[in-house]
């Protein structure tokens, strides 16, 4: 079975149940999960580059790139082709295996500066990379396209439920986030898509959110959870910071119902303690963002990921490097066990 499969439906009702667990229930049953379907001690590190930067058309109200507000961000015309590429390098040096690349467009445009995106892609690819684009709004025909130039995974969020998107976001709907997903996964790129915690939505808000992602068809193969970063002169500056244990509450419920996907760390861990961090990794994450920035925020230091890794016996692999067919922990017989012999008994 592929990471593609959705495996079952699951109802509102049972997400809700799964989400409203007492913590170290839910967190102890989605580490059974995590070790049932994935090497429970690697974790894939991922770097982002902002390739056109600000003055988006699009209201988002937790984004510093949107024209609408009035933010610390520098407005950057499409990045040239060798410049991306570098970075990309240096990701990889820096134990990165996949490169994402995020313009701040309400949707792609055929022409030059589109023509200018595959290329990228091609290059990323040349350097052994996953390639990744997040781009807005995207026609079946340019996912195509981006198939063609060896696109590894397109990421298109749909950030909360359908019911609180129009109070951050008005200029598309949740309708145009979907058809989106559609066009990517119909071109066979792999769906990376997840949302935003801290935006001012409810507990049932998130919980609707995980059960649509869950629901997906394929499910997505990557899912971010993003804890919001509030930045000046957007009309969500003043949020407070999402709650540690709600955060990892949702990573837990993501790795349950999505048992195969990618559950990435990306926005807002600066200021999320790295105990935290650790008790997210016990309950599924399996990637974060490395790299001083995000798209155009502040990131943990390589170093400071480094050395959290190694803390708690983690590790990364590099671009080339094959899986470790064992999880290397000691097995109870006294060897080394593989991954598989984690498998949690069938739940309940
Ligand atoms: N413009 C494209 C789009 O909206 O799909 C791609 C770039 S957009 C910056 C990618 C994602 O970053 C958003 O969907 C949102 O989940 C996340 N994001 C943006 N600003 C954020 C913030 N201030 N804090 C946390 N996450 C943020
Ligand atoms: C995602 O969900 N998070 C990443 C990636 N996909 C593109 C972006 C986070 C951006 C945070 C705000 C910023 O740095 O501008
Ligand atoms: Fe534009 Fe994406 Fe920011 Fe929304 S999140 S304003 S679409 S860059």
């Amino acid at each position: 079975m592929t990471a593609m499969q959705t495996t079952q439906t699951w109802s509102l009702e049972a997400v809700a149940e799964l989400y409203e667990q007492p913590l170290l229930d839910l967190v102890f049953r989605a580490a059974q999960v995590h070790r049932a379907n994935n090497d429970p001690r690697e974790v894939q590190l991922c770097t982002l580059a902002s390739i056109k930067t600000g003055k988006c058309p699009e209201d988002c109200a937790y984004c510093p790139q949107s024209a609408h507000f009035e933010s610390p961000v520098e407005a950057q015309k499409l990045m040239q082709v060798e410049p991306v590429l570098e970075a990309a390098r240096a990701a990889r040096d820096s134990g990165a295996t996949r490169f994402c690349m995020g313009a701040a467009w309400r949707e792609v445009t055929d022409g030059r500066a589109f023509e200018r995106v595959l290329d990228m892609v091609k290059g990323v690819r040349d350097l052994g990379m996953e390639a990744c684009c997040t781009l807005g709004m995207l026609t079946e025909d340019q996912a195509r396209r981006l198939k063609e130039a060896g696109l590894t995974a397109y990421n298109h969020n749909l950030d909360t439920s359908e019911e609180f998107y129009p109070a951050i976001i008005t200029t598309r709907t949740y309708q145009d986030r979907l058809n989106t997903i559609r066009n990517v996964a119909r071109a066979g790129i792999s769906v990376c898509c997840g949302g935003i915690l801290g935006l001012g939505e409810e507990q049932a808000d998130r919980i609707k959110l995980l059960h649509t992602l869950a629901n997906l068809s394929p499910q997505p193969e990557s899912v971010p959870i993003n804890a919001l970063v509030p930045v000046e002169g957007t009309p969500l500056a003043e949020n407070a910071r999402v709650d540690t244990f709600d955060w990892v509450r949702a990573i837990a419920v993501a790795r349950i119902l999505m048992p195969q996907a990618k559950v990435r760390l990306s926005a807002g861990r600066l200021e999320i303690p790295a105990e935290a961090q650790a008790l997210a990794f016990l309950a599924g994450a399996n990637s974060i963002f490395t790299g001083e920035k995000l798209l155009t925020t502040a990131n943990p230091e390589l170093d400071f990921d480094r050395q959290l890794l190694d803390q708690l016996g983690l590790y990364s692999r590099r671009v080339g490097e094959p899986a470790k067919e064992t999880c290397g922990h000691a097995a109870p017989s006294g060897g080394i066990c593989t991954a598989e012999a984690h498998a949690a008994p069938a739940l309940a």
